[in-house]
């Protein structure tokens, strides 16, 4: 691996860490992630999410082999006026509607080259150097790939990533399914069949038991299909079409997509592979349907016999 790519890793990784030790002690300090929170002087606090992302903007500011920043938390991508050739995609703080209430959220990667006289941002997720996620639950890890196998580290007591599991695969078949399944009156018909022979279970043309888990966290519940298999589900539907979907291409669906795909899965829109959509706006959003290759095989199946 290029050293500058390395050492591009390592600062976000250093970013994370950072981020890490904030959501230790967030509810001391008062830092709930609710937007008119106040700390214990009575000092109105800025959202986990905005001091996730004045982290990330330090951290990479030492770094001058990043000249840009796409953050979610930033209307405009952020030039950091250098002459570096990675540009770094994030979700800072993935999932902070789970902050109060103490469940795993997540910081979400990718990294792009770009040319820091011209910078194409918008490169499919084919183009992506490399991507990770760090996962902030009863454990601290950070989850990276290079787009051809993943591997899972743990900060240890001493705030280094501690490698903790190489060349993960996930199952390609899996008896979990994830998807807010209270969004059912706005889900398209594919949908709708798929989710319907999951609960029909072994009764069913799936012919097998099903469970379902929805955190709520994409970082939370990726980690668990990266681990153990399933798929994860926010599919376009009524309510978002408006939009392209719920999830945004650039800084979750395509290093999610890396990842999964890396560890034997597959990732789609339904209608086509979520690696190869050309970006036409940093903040794009897309459907989002990823985990176990058989899983998403049969969501794929339903979308062909829809249409
Ligand atoms: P966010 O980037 O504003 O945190 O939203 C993304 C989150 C994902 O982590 C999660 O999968 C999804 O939104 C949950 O959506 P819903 O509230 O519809 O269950
Ligand atoms: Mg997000």
């Amino acid at each position: 691996m290029a050293p500058k790519l390395a050492g591009s890793i390592a600062t976000v990784a250093a970013a994370c860490v950072e981020i890490a030790a904030v959501l230790r002690v967030a509810p001391i300090a008062g830092q709930t992630g609710l937007a008119g929170a106040t700390n214990v002087q009575g000092e109105a606090q800025k959202e986990l999410d905005v001091i996730s992302n004045d982290i990330f903007i330090k951290h990479l500011r030492q770094n001058t082999d990043i000249s840009i920043l796409v953050s979610e938390e930033l209307d405009e991508a952020l030039h950091m006026q250098n002459q570096g050739a990675y540009a770094i995609a994030c979700d800072p703080l993935d999932g902070s509607s789970n902050l109060d209430v103490n469940v795993t959220v997540g910081t979400i990667f990718s990294v792009l080259a770009v040319d820091p006289a011209n910078p194409e941002l918008l490169q499919a997720g084919t183009r992506q150097l490399a991507a990770g996620y760090a996962a902030y639950g009863p454990s601290t890890s950070l989850v990276l790939s290079f787009g051809k196998s993943v591997s899972v580290f743990t900060l240890d007591a001493n705030g280094v990533f501690v490698l903790s599991a190489d060349a993960v695969r996930v199952p390609a078949a899996s008896g979990e399914y994830a998807i807010n399944t209270a969004r059912e009156r706005f889900w398209d018909a594919a949908t709708r069949a798929y989710v319907a022979e999951n609960v029909a279970g072994e009764t069913g043309p799936a012919g097998k038991r099903y469970n379902m888990r929805w955190i709520g966290s994409m970082v939370g519940d990726i980690h668990r299909i990266l681990m153990r298999g399933g798929i994860f589900m926010y599919p376009l539907d009524s309510e978002t079409a408006a939009k392209g979907g719920r999830l945004r291409l650039l800084y979750e669906a395509n290093p999610m997509g890396l990842i999964i795909e890396a560890a034997g899965g597959a990732a789609t829109t339904g209608r086509g592979r979520i690696l190869e959509v050309p970006p036409q706006d940093i903040h794009q959003r897309i459907p989002v349907i990823l985990g176990s290759a058989d899983e998403v095989a049969r969501v794929e199946a339903h979308y062909r016999a829809q249409g």
